[in-house]
């Protein structure tokens, strides 16, 4: 295993739990802006996280949950048109502060940088997303902090596949094995490791119940000083919260 160089975060239920509060609010707004009487409640979101990407999502609900829906234009279009009023919404949630980050997600962070180490971004979310949460919770230069933001259709193939790591291991210019991933799905956790990057889960109400197979650990967060983590499986190490030194001794483990 080559020395550790780069930490890739996944955004939605890592950095922050967005889906809850945040996108499947955003997307009943769109459909009630749009007339149409659907509503996704928390169970039949938790269903829907199955597919990721929020176009595809609303594809799959339609197909597998509203197949008897009757649309006399170009569902294609009608999809691509709720998604992006979804997106204004969201991005307005995130600019009112709806969201915050995760424990432990600011202190690591910043500990990361302070250790030389790079920082990057793998998501399927909508890039805008992305520089809403980051803008704000972190500030506008923190964008500046990650070598590479990947998100959402800069890939043909969004996770589970491997497509969205892939492109985030070419544009730092570093192998698999020298970065770690975090992330919070059995989607993303399958897309990392078909990338062969060493991946550590911080799981949430969404997803305490998936399979992390081919992660090292499982935590229930990354941890504060005054918060101890809980590791739910695999790997254990020192302390009661994820610092760099975790991360090398995590990544050292593979
Ligand atoms: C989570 C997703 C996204 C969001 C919705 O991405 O699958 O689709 O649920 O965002 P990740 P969009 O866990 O990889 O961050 O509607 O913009 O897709
Ligand atoms: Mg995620």
């Amino acid at each position: 295993m080559r020395q550790l160089k780069a930490i890739i975060f996944d955004v939605d239920g890592t950095l922050a739990e967005t889906e809850r509060d945040g996108h499947r609010v955003a997307f009943n707004r769109a459909f009630t802006d749009s007339g149409l009487n659907w509503h996704w409640d928390e169970a039949l979101y938790g269903k829907l996280l199955a597919v990721t990407g929020g176009k595809e999502r609303i594809r799959y609900f339609l197909s597998n949950f509203h197949p008897d829906f009757e649309y006399d234009g170009n569902i294609d279009e009608l999809i691509i048109k709720l998604h992006a009023i979804k997106t204004k919404h969201y991005v307005a949630l995130l600019e009112g502060n709806a969201i915050d980050l995760r424990p432990g997600v600011v202190r690591l962070i910043n500990e990361i940088r302070d250790a030389g180490l790079r920082l990057a971004i793998a998501t399927t979310t909508t890039p805008a997303n992305v520089t809403a949460l980051i803008e704000n919770t972190l500030g506008k230069e923190a964008l500046g902090w990650f070598d590479c933001i990947a998100a959402g259709d800069i890939v043909p193939a969004k996770k589970p596949a491997p497509d969205i790591f892939d492109y985030c291991l070419q544009q730092l210019g570093l192998s698999a094995d020298e970065c770690l991933v975090f992330e919070d799905s059995a989607n993303g956790v399958r897309s990392s490791c078909a990338a062969n990057i060493p991946t550590v889960v911080t799981s949430n109400n969404y997803t305490s119940e998936d399979d992390f197979t081919g992660a090292i650990s499982v935590f229930d967060h990354l941890g504060e000083p005054d918060l101890p983590y809980e590791r739910i499986s695999g790997k254990a190490i020192s302390g009661s919260y994820i610092t760099v030194d975790s991360l090398k001794q995590l990544h050292t483990s593979e």
